[in-house]
């Protein structure tokens, strides 16, 4: 028992060896599924070694770690006993081994089958996570309540996590302050004094502190897209996009709204696109270059072009010298759109990427004037600029507008025949 005390905690560095039980607890360790799923904490019940030689080499610090404990761990004199070492990291001398974690199973259920515990009956109850209702506002602390009917958690030791919030302990009520937009997902494990645990996950919106208002379709407008459960144009001119792929609707990803309703167009990879042709006399019936405005609000998880293919993203194209677009390419460096009309570049992937960070809305802006400026902004901040060539005034066949070929959504998309 004096043993199991020790992995429970009872020991020099006040630390349980084996992740999710006691009140101290170790969230890296080395576990393929911890280290790629989407929580902080370990999955619970992974036994850990408890002995190390000190901090380990690690990749991206190198020994600077290992230096800054005093005395030096290797220190030949007065070092720190051995049993006063450890390290919340990644550290591969004390991964337990499929051998490890089976012996810890067996004397642990051999132990616990000696117990009144062994004999009690267990109904295990369905827990959920209840969230008041609505978008939750970033920066706006929320509570959310552990409902599990039945089960008496007065004497639990609760850990909720959510998101980009860092898992903690609490009641059955947590407060929390969510900081990313877009769709936010919740768990929490409660853990009886006599080990029964529950354990509950959901998922929750929310949306930016100062939210926008849907367009109105106006004369400059050529199309307007809301994707409130389709892909019609909100404009008089009826040009209705056409999906290719598995777009769908969502109704969970809105924040960008001042008061989020109707819904979003959702793309998941490159392939997957909403596009309609507009007649080039709508567009650039002579030879003079058009006047120009699309804008889009986009909410980007991964751009999907790298290695796969050249493809647009938000694009009026009638040719390779006439078009304004946002547009991914198979070897673009870094991995990311650029911006460009015709052949010119006004925004390349460099200055994109840092300006465009993903998993939240952004407001897209590019123009094209007659007299040449080409545009690209984001939040208002301008990405990029360049004067753009001359366009073909040769050409008769219609102009395709495409959305889609990246991972994330678009709502609210406007193309206007003027610079707004
Ligand atoms: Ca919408």
């Amino acid at each position: 028992m004096t043993n199991l005390n020790y992995e429970a905690g009872g020991n020099p560095v006040n630390i349980c060896y084996i992740t999710g039980i006691g009140q101290r607890r170790q969230h890296e360790i080395v576990n393929q599924y911890a280290k790629n799923d989407r929580r902080d904490l370990p999955p619970s019940g992974i036994p850990q070694g408890n002995l190390q030689t000190g901090i380990p080499w690690l990749n991206l610090y190198g020994t600077e770690p290992a230096s800054l404990t005093f005395p030096r761990d290797s220190a030949d004199t007065a070092p720190y006993a051995f049993y006063d070492r450890w390290t919340d990291t990644f550290n591969t001398s004390t991964e337990a081994v499929t051998v490890d974690a089976t012996r810890s199973l067996v004397s642990l259920a051999m132990v616990a089958a000696g117990t009144p515990g062994a004999t009690q009956a267990w109904q295990s109850s369905p827990a959920t996570i209840i969230i008041p209702p609505g978008d939750v506002t970033v920066g706006t602390p929320v509570t959310a309540v552990l409902s599990a009917p039945g089960v008496d958690l007065s004497q639990a030791r609760i850990v909720w996590e959510s998101g980009d919030v860092p898992p903690a302990y609490s009641g059955t009520e947590w407060t929390f302050t969510p900081a990313s937009v877009g769709l936010q997902w919740i768990e929490v494990e409660a853990a009886l004094p006599d080990g029964r645990r529950v354990a509950a996950a959901t998922s929750f919106a929310t949306k930016v502190v100062s939210g926008d208002y849907p367009w109105e379709s106006d004369s400059n407008t050529l199309a307007l897209y809301h994707f409130d459960g389709n892909w019609q144009d909100s404009s008089s001119r009826g040009f209705h996009l056409t999906a290719a792929g598995a777009v769908t609707k969502a109704t969970d990803n809105r924040g960008w709204m001042a008061y989020p309703a109707g819904g979003t167009a959702r793309f998941t990879a490159f392939g997957q696109t909403l596009s309609v042709a507009i007649p080039d006399s709508l567009i650039m019936p002579g030879s003079v270059r058009p006047d120009l405005t699309i804008e889009a609000r986009i909410y980007p998880r991964a751009w999907k072009a790298y290695g796969v293919s050249n493809g647009p993203v938000v694009s009026l194209r009638q040719e390779w010298d006439n078009s304004l677009e946002l547009r991914d390419g198979k070897w673009n460096s870094p991995a990311a759109p650029l911006a460009a009309a015709g052949n010119v570049i006004a925004a390349n992937s460099a200055a994109w990427s840092p300006a465009c960070t993903l998993n939240t809305w952004h407001l897209l802006k590019l123009t094209l004037s007659s007299s040449g400026s080409i545009q690209c902004r984001l939040d208002g901040n301008l990405v990029g600029t360049a004067n753009a060539a001359a366009f073909s005034g040769n050409r008769t066949n219609a102009w395709i507008f495409t959305l889609g070929n990246f991972d994330g959504d678009l709502d609210e998309v406007r193309v206007s025949n003027v610079v707004r």
